[in-house]
């Protein structure tokens, strides 16, 4: 059976403000995890247009799309363009669970939550020519997967391409976020065993590992026990985690001692009205500062995340939260704009409150506004946000953060991660161009390391 894999590229990325690097960073991982599931038989190819140009001139027996909310234009374009050649095209992923009744106009099956239960399911039904037209996940486990086809990724074309997640969802329940809406029906949160975290590590090759878990440290005796097992594996590695995780005593010296040295951190707001109302009850009375001191003592790096919008906020919110992340020397930020997602407890009060600017989900990218902000109007909010990237990325801003490190190494580190991320945008676009994005993988490595001094 011939069967085309498809990540279609997010509206942003085709727009002017679209900065590929952001886009040749992490491979198709749900793809990946998917294909497992075919047979060695079937010929099989993944494609991601945030990387590549889609040859859609093909006929095969099944296209496979996973849909994102602002890739979901694209998305149902390529599988009408499949329907329409008579090719079975099937659909699945957050945007398509969030939107069943939207998605199903576009396919002849679709998915909704984690395919590891129910995209087997349908395989045996599809070679037994009665596929259902729509399948809802259940039984939610990481045991006994095949491994990932990572030989379907062309590893060449990414700066990590060894990406890995060992768990799904996360133990909270912020409003915001799209865990509750894609995880309903069923367990929103499990963890692979440690000996198969452990084996599908080993498989990566090189040093750099990122992981994407929503969550990596939120089932403590799991990460605790991964995190021994990874000691003396020589990785160097990144993740996400809570602020309540790097100030749990113990654990974040474990994940440090093998290979932790860079940390996306969800602060989100830095206001404890806007954390109550999106009941983000575990940032509550947690000393921010604290965890960042934390993690530099231990030479972590920290992006941190930052949220505009909430009904708390009024025009003072940028400079307040960049001042802020400049002086404690968060090395690079991701600022977004409080975004809605269909499916989420955030988006139902919206709309009850009549709240929501329209639907066009292609700007329900954390860089527009999409609803009707409380202390604020709509054009302050973006204007608000872009202000903040141009004022925390400025030379200067880099330049103090950097000064808050005690030596000269921990200073030069800060820049060249700050300044490599956002200020070198020709070079990127560069080595993208000459397909060589994983030739800078050593020098994202050495950063990392302290130029060696970290291991
Ligand atoms: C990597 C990543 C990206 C990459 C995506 C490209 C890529 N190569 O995958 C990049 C950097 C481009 C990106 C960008 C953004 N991201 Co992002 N990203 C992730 C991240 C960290 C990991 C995705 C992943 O690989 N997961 C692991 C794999 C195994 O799971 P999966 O991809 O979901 O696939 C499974 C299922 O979805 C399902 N499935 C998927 N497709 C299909 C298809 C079929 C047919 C079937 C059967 C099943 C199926 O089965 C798979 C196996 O279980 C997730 C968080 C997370 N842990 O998932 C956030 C996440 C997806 N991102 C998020 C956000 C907010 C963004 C941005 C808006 C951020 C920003 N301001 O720039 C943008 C735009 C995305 C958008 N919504 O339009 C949110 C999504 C919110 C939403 N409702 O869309 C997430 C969930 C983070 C969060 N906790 O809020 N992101
Ligand atoms: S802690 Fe992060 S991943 Fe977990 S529910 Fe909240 S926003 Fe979602």
């Amino acid at each position: 059976m011939q069967v085309k894999m498809i990540l279609p590229a997010l509206t942003e990325a085709k727009s002017p403000f679209f900065r590929p690097i952001k886009y040749s960073l992490f491979p198709p991982l749900g793809l990946a995890t998917l294909a497992a599931y075919l047979s060695l038989d079937d010929e099989i190819t993944i494609q991601d247009e945030h990387v590549e140009t889609l040859n859609l001139d093909d006929a095969p027996d099944l296209v496979v799309i996973q849909v994102y909310i602002t890739s979901a234009r694209r998305a149902y374009e390529i599988a009408d363009h499949y329907r329409c050649r008579g090719v079975f095209v099937a659909l699945g992923g957050l945007h398509v669970t969030s939107l069943p009744a939207e998605a199903t106009q576009h396919a002849d099956v679709i998915f909704l939550g984690p395919g590891e239960d129910t995209w087997p399911q349908f395989l045996d039904d599809f070679r037994n020519g009665r596929p259902a037209p729509c399948y809802q996940s259940t039984h939610r486990t990481l045991l006994n997967l095949p491994p990932i086809r990572r030989d379907l990724i062309k590893r060449h074309l990414y700066l990590v391409p060894n990406s890995i997640v060992v768990s799904r969802g996360c133990p909270h329940k912020c409003d915001f976020c799209y865990k509750e809406a894609f995880f309903q029906g069923g367990n929103g949160f499990y963890t692979q065993t440690v000996d198969d975290a452990l084996v599908e590590i080993e498989r990566l090759p090189g040093k750099h590992l990122y992981f994407l878990d929503d969550h990596l440290f939120g089932n403590v005796p799991f990460a605790s026990a991964l995190f021994d097992g990874m000691r003396g594996m020589g990785r160097l590695w990144q993740a996400a985690g809570t602020v309540q995780s790097v100030l749990r005593p113990g654990l974040l010296e474990k994940a440090v001692a093998c290979g932790l040295r860079s940390l996306f951190v969800g602060f989100e707001t830095l206001n404890p009205e806007n954390l109550r109302a999106q009941r983000k009850f575990q940032n509550l009375n947690r000393d921010y500062n604290s965890a960042v001191r934390r993690l530099h003592d231990l030479g972590v790096m920290v992006n941190g995340s930052f949220v505009f919008g909430m009904d708390d906020d009024d025009e003072t919110v940028f400079t307040r939260t960049v001042e802020w992340a400049i002086s404690q020397g968060i090395e690079t930020a991701t600022f977004h704009i409080l975004t809605p997602y269909p499916g989420t407890a955030l988006y139902s009060r919206m709309a009850e409150q009549d709240r929501l600017l329209h639907q066009d989900w292609d700007l329900y990218d954390t860089r527009h506004t999409v609803f009707k902000p409380a202390q604020m109007t709509a054009e302050a909010l973006e204007l608000g946000y872009w202000q903040a990237y141009r004022d925390f990325y400025r030379w200067g801003s880099i330049w103090h953060g950097a000064m808050t490190k005690q030596d000269w190494y921990g200073r030069i580190r800060h820049a060249t991660y700050a300044g490599g991320w956002k200020k070198f945008e020709p070079f990127w676009d560069m080595v993208i161009k000459t397909k060589r994005v994983g030739h800078s993988r050593p020098f994202l490595e050495k950063i990392l390391s302290g130029f060696g001094r970290l291991g």
